[in-house]
């Protein structure tokens, strides 16, 4: 029989299905499992979108399938699980487009999938699928929100704690003495004021700390996607989908108090095995900077304007001051006079993102208020002004400008025609600002003179506080996550309103589900979609979502209309796969104890300050509220690299002529190269139409071309191109051939369907095999590294696999075919040497993440074993453990053939010895009189006599002598003889 790979791998994989071969058990185990050690490996799982997989998606799937195998190997119970991330942005404007519900949809992508999943073989844990749309899952996202509403932070105890808690400190003794992370703007109430207020003016001011809460917040508003944007899905200033602007605009948004956690989620990083680039795109992102807080009062007001500086040092250096156009004193302090052009810059500024603002640093504006400032130490007036490079939602929105330290102050200085003094001792700042911390002198600042950067720092601060006019102070760039999306296609809030104040729905009562609404769309009053909803306001009575029609704002109200960001769900979901069907908890404390984290996670840097932050956020919240037992989610994260597509080009002619621009001409790429050729083969084809052209003014466009239509000599299939639908307009077009070939340029780029460079797993799984696939993926590169998928290299893998099931084979006496054929015989000692040095290249390989060495390691052992003539069950059983993870089918086909009745999915891993690899002789160079003369292999084990004995006694010696006696004969066990005489 041959390597048939095709009923191999169906056979297998329905084996695997019918046997629930990679069911993860919870405890308490038993039986073989019993006290085996916990291992979980995570994949981010997918949005399933309705282009399908390609060859990029699951390279990460097969390196953590791999790994999983290998740890099941090793005696370990693995839960390796998979699920969906199944609410989103593209399934919603789908049905806004076609008006099918986004379920249906999404059910239809999840299938594919699924489909496309199960080909490639993978160990997956499918009875712990979650998908973040169904609403048993999602009942658990709403629990998850309804303890962070009821939970607050305490920055003394630096956790965070039942809002109960809270209560009872405000009722006992007001809120002076607690130390939260909350909004600015909480009153100060004793306890006699808190226990007289209304149940209203509780609940508003408990609001301003929880750890959720509803705040009116300027949000990136996307007008053409009718939603609010998180930061990290605005690129370039307009939306990461689709493109569209953005604007900043005041909206009540639910926010998530994660700046609560800055200082957590920084530290936490040094407990984890995550990538470096990865750990410091969120230590930048978190953004901690170590300063001061100055206050300056305003000249005339009572109004005082706090600044963030990290160079309290420069104080003396302050000529003038800058709020962002946004600051909330710029109204109530500008000047009648000014107020005409302030208002006109306000305006012009409103229209630019916050992005484009920090990117610009070449256009200066600004507008002066007419206020003054006063320096706290020399009391001098300083001019306060307006611009938009300063941002609102940074430190405080204003700063106080130091030109001769800060680039963007001296530019704006020297724009206005500012004063620049210059506080640094035989620094020239008439070019340019100048802030070296390590070198510079103070001068020109009164008690800081003379002093370095961190003495002044130190002193200046200092100096603030004696006139309590200032303090040190960290700030950290990270901003409170806003939560409320205007969707349709996410998790509904459980949360109703009374009197304008949110309420929560008791847990009991979840999941609430997401109401049906007959369009998707924004409603024309600009509400979000579940403002289409008629059924959809709670009944504090009978405790149900009723229709709107029975609000009476007595026992009914309405419900939240705003639905849950994309990365609720993920923040979370690897917790709820340790317990999943669990209705009654978000997951038993057996299962979270047991399971506790994730050990190994693999996915995309994309998610590096979205889900894998708000995740650690989540999880360190839950913590702290003792629902789970560790501060961090995933021990050890791998990036997957990409893998590109190599695209494929036709190059259309454009010609000056009146030839017609739907007329189009494809000119074969080698001919490019050749621009005489090109010129001839054009003048020929336009004078064939009896148009002249002026050559000089020929244009060349590249256009994508489909790279299923092209071979692997990169020749287009011309009537392939004219069947395809994607091309029939541009089926007459005119092919300019060389040899009759019309070729297309590659050029390796991200691989996309826009790309027409998708390379389909299904069809490499069809022609090759899911085995073929597994180990091409990873036999491309390090699994960290970029790299370009190129379909004519698998040959190579395939045969490889082809030699692997030859190697258990002996052909037929007329060469028909293989028959089965390996023998108790006992291994020599060169099959014990290839195979353990196999084990130990592997075993490393794979501790390290480093899966294309082995697949070459592999290689080179089928090799080694076949030039051997090996068929030793003793060598080729362990063989066949070391290639399951890679090669899961064709190892399971063998190794029932070798008469195992069981999956080797469990087969222990083999054990590597050294003995093996310690060569038992030594080939010695045997010389006369220092001259080599030829070699000897003895064995190592032999005494310095015996060895003088066998090279005395072998022939070539005593030609050598010639009947002499030797002098004397010097040996060197293990290294040279040498026969002196
Ligand atoms: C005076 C000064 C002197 C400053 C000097 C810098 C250099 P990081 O490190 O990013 O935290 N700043 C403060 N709030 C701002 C805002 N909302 N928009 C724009 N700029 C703002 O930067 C902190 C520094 O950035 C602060 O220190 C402040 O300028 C400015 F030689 O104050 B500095």
């Amino acid at each position: 029989m041959s390597y048939n790979f095709r009923e191999i791998e169906a056979k297998w994989q329905q084996y695997w299905k019918d046997n629930t071969t990679f069911v993860a058990k919870n405890p308490p185990l038993s039986g073989e499992m019993e006290g085996a050690p916990k291992y979980y490996v995570l994949d981010m799982f997918p949005y399933p979108s309705g282009a399908g997989l390609h060859v990029g998606h699951p390279l990460g799937y097969i390196a953590s399938d791999i790994y999983a195998r290998y740890k099941r190997h090793k005696g370990f119970n693995v839960l390796h699980p998979q699920g969906y991330d199944s609410f989103g942005l593209p399934a919603e404007q789908y049905a806004i487009q076609t008006g099918q519900h986004p379920a249906i949809t999404t059910q239809q992508n999840i299938a594919r999938y699924r489909e496309q999943l199960d080909k490639i073989g993978f160990s997956f844990d499918w009875s712990r699928e979650v998908r973040t749309s169904d609403p048993k899952f999602y009942k658990w996202t709403q629990w998850i929100f309804i303890q962070l509403f009821n939970s607050w932070y305490d920055a003394t105890e630096d956790k965070a704690r039942s809002i109960n808690d809270l209560e009872a400190i405000f009722s006992a003794e007001g809120n002076a003495t607690i130390n939260a992370v909350c909004d600015e703007d909480v009153i100060q109430c004793t306890a006699e004021e808190w226990n007289a207020f209304s149940s209203k003016e509780k609940q508003e001011v408990l609001l301003k700390y929880r750890l959720t809460y509803l705040a009116e917040t300027e949000v990136n508003w996307c007008p053409k996607l009718g939603t609010v944007l998180a930061n990290d899905e605005i690129v370039n200033g307009v939306s990461e989908r689709g493109g569209y602007p953005v604007l900043r605009k005041k909206m009540t948004q639910w926010s998530m108090r994660i700046s609560a956690y800055a200082q957590r989620l920084l530290d936490g990083l040094d407990t984890i095995d995550w990538p470096q680039p990865l750990k410091d795109s969120q230590t930048n992102w978190i953004g901690r900077s170590e300063g001061a807080s100055v206050e300056f009062r305003i000249q005339n007001s009572e109004f005082k304007i706090e600044v963030f500086t990290t160079r309290p040092d420069t104080i003396f250096g302050v000529s003038f001051m800058t709020l962002a156009p946004e600051h909330e004193l710029v109204q109530k302090i500008t000047t009648s006079v000014q107020k005409a052009e302030v208002d006109a810059y306000i305006e012009a500024t409103a229209k630019r993102s916050e992005r484009e603002r920090m990117a610009d640093v070449k256009t200066i504006s600004g507008a002066f208020t007419g206020a003054y400032a006063e320096h706290p130490f020399t009391k001098e007036p300083i001019p306060i002004w307006i611009g938009d490079y300063v941002l609102a939602g940074y430190g405080t929105g204003a700063v106080m400008a130091v030109p001769c330290g800060d680039q963007r102050d001296y530019d704006f200085a020297k724009h206005f025609d500012i004063a620049i003094p210059n506080i640094f001792e035989g620094v020239d700042i008439s070019e340019a600002a100048f802030a070296d911390k390590e070198h510079t002198i103070i001068a020109n600042s009164d008690f800081l003179n003379g002093l370095n950067y961190k003495k002044a720092t130190k002193r200046a601060i200092y100096e603030l506080e004696q006139i309590d006019q200032g303090k040190g102070k960290i700030n950290y760039r990270l901003r409170d996550a806003v939560f409320s999306r205007q969707r349709y296609w996410g998790e509904p809030f459980p949360v109703y309103y009374v009197d304008g104040m949110p309420q929560m729905i008791e847990a009991k009562y979840l999941p609430i589900e997401l109401p049906e609404v007959e369009k998707y769309l924004p409603t024309e009053s600009g509400e979000p979609p579940l403002g289409r909803a008629d059924v959809w306001a709670w009944d504090t009575k009978n405790n149900k979502v009723v229709a709107n029609d029975l609000i009476d704002h007595n026992s009914v109200f309405p419900l939240e209309l705003n639905t849950m960001p994309g990365w609720a769900g993920s923040s979370y979901y690897f917790n709820r796969y340790m317990d999943p069907h669990n209705e009654d908890e978000i997951f038993s404390q057996e299962a979270i104890v047991y399971w506790k984290e994730v050990d190994l996670y693999i996915g995309g840097s994309e998610h590096a300050t979205g889900h894998l932050l708000y995740a650690r956020f989540w999880q360190k919240f839950l913590f702290d509220r003792g629902i789970v037992p560790v501060e961090e989610f995933a021990k050890k994260l791998i990036n997957q690299g990409m893998i590109l597509g190599t695209s494929a080009f036709m190059h259309r002619v454009f010609l000056n002529t009146g030839l017609q621009t739907d007329e189009a001409i494809f000119i074969s790429a080698d001919l490019l190269e050749n621009d005489s050729e090109l010129k001839e083969r054009l003048v020929h084809l336009t004078q064939k139409r009896g148009v002249d052209i002026d050559i000089s003014k020929i244009n060349i466009m590249p256009l994508h071309v489909d790279v299923t239509l092209i071979n692997s000599s990169n020749e287009l299939d011309i009537e392939g191109f004219k069947l395809d639908n994607k091309y029939k307009h541009l089926k007459d077009a005119d092919f300019v051939l060389n040899g009759g070939k019309y070729i297309v340029s590659r050029e390796v780029e991200k691989m996309s369907k826009s790309k027409y460079n998708v390379v389909n797993p299904d069809d490499i799984c069809d022609d090759y095999g899911a085995d073929t696939l597994r180990l091409y993926e990873m036999f491309l590169g390090p699994l960290e590294q970029a790299k370009p998928w190129n379909t004519a290299g698998i040959t190579g893998v395939h045969s490889f696999l082809k030699k692997l099931w030859k190697l258990y084979h002996s052909p037929f006496e007329g060469g028909q075919g293989d028959v089965f054929n390996v023998s108790d015989a006992e291994p020599t000692k060169d099959n014990l040497k290839t195979l353990h040095k196999t084990i130990k290249k592997v075993e490393e390989d794979i501790e390290n993440f480093s899966f294309n060495t082995s697949v070459s390691t592999f290689m080179i052992a089928v090799n080694e074993l076949t030039a051997q003539k090996c068929n030793a069950r003793a060598i080729l059983e362990p063989l066949l453990v070391l290639i399951s993870p890679y090669a899961p089918h064709i190892a399971e086909e063998l190794w029932q053939k070798l008469g195992h009745n069981e999956s080797i999915a469990t087969a222990a891993f083999p054990v590597f010895e050294a003995q093996h690899l310690v060569e038992s002789t030594k080939q010695y160079p045997i010389s006369f009189n220092g001259k080599m003369r030829f070699t000897l292999e003895l064995s190592l084990d032999l005494s310095k006599e015996e060895i003088e004995a066998a090279v005395m006694a072998h022939e070539k010696t005593q030609q050598q002598l010639a009947g002499r006696e030797p002098k004397k004969v010097i040996v060197v066990p293990g290294k040279i003889v040498n026969v002196v005489g």
